[in-house]
């Protein structure tokens, strides 16, 4: 499929140079590559540069409050398990006032694929320090340097319970196209945490500093095994002078939420008969609660 069928004609807002862009064609090559139709696809975005998306894609598309994406696209993967969800936002979104959502998401497993725009920084307000600021990261919110230890995503996911888990770098698209098809293949939460330099805020993590660093696990190690969780946990916490890109963790065969929900067996909620609104009797909401509750 020609991934121009996902563009969309809003201007874009992004800083020129900035990683979102490989990220926005990633994503799209990705859904190419997997014949996917505009229609078939949700994107759920929070707040934030990187949340700003699905704006950018002709696609259906869903900006939710600050940190709350990955609640709301559970229940549109939920609503109906035909939709290819995915869920798009930044760093400060996911870990920071999304946290939260992100540890029962890892170990509720439903069928999400996540892509962080992880800049190690609140990009849209300005620079503020973020949850995987390094340590020491100078900014107007942490003028001494960042006094707290960054926040391990990768090494979090696998703690919570995550069935997939691999990183991407904004300077490398194709394998990050890769990285999404693999997530999006993954029967059950994906987590695609991307390196992704803010040129306007971020004047530590550049994509010098990222390619002086990173190396793809697979090319590295042909025998690295995905399936371990003992060996992802290891490459995990790899930072600083070495930072390991691709599949860290794929274990299949675990049921997803989705899986377990019995009122979804054999009847999903988008082929029910919904007639409530040209036809709102209480018996309606009565045989909703019957089939659903
Ligand atoms: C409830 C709430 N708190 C705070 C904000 C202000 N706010 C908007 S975006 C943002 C952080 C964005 O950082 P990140 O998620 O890393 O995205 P980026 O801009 O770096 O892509 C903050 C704190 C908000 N919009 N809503
Ligand atoms: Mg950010």
């Amino acid at each position: 499929m020609d991934p121009r069928i996902y563009n969309a004609p809003t201007k874009n807002t992004w800083c020129a140079g900035c990683g979102d862009f490989a990220i926005l064609r990633a994503l799209k090559l990705a859904l190419a590559e997997q014949v996917i139709a505009p229609h078939e696809v949700l994107v759920v975005s929070g707040i934030g540069c990187g949340s700003k998306l699905p704006d950018y894609m002709n696609v259906n598309g869903f900006m939710t409050i600050h940190g709350r994406p990955l609640p709301v696209a559970t229940g549109a993967a939920l609503a109906n398990p035909e939709l290819k969800v995915v869920v798009v936002n930044g760093d400060g979104d996911s870990y920071g006032i999304g946290g939260n959502h992100f540890l029962h998401t890892c170990r509720r497993n439903p069928n999400i694929t996540h892509i962080v725009e992880n800049n190690q920084v609140y990009g849209l307000t300005k620079g503020q320090y973020s949850p995987t600021s390094d340590k020491g990261y100078v900014t107007t919110t942490s003028p001494d340097g960042s006094m707290e230890m960054a926040l391990n995503p990768l090494a979090v996911a696998l703690a919570a319970g995550s069935t997939f888990v691999a990183r991407g770098f904004a300077g490398d698209p194709k394998q990050m196209a890769q990285l999404i098809v693999a997530g999006m293949q993954h029967n059950g939460y994906a987590l695609i945490d991307v390196l992704q330099p803010c040129v306007t805020f971020n004047r530590v993590n550049t994509y010098d500093w990222y390619r002086s660093r990173i190396y793809k696990l697979d090319e590295m190690d042909e025998t690295y095994d995905p399936s371990s969780s003992e060996a992802a946990w290891e490459k995990a916490h790899e930072w600083e002078e070495r930072i390991p890109t691709g599949i860290l963790y794929n274990r299949e065969g675990i049921p997803t939420y989705e899986d377990q929900v019995i009122q979804l067996r054999d009847n999903s909620p988008l082929k029910g008969t919904l007639s409530l609104w040209d036809d709102p009797r209480p018996e309606q909401y009565e045989s909703l609660k019957e089939q659903f509750v």
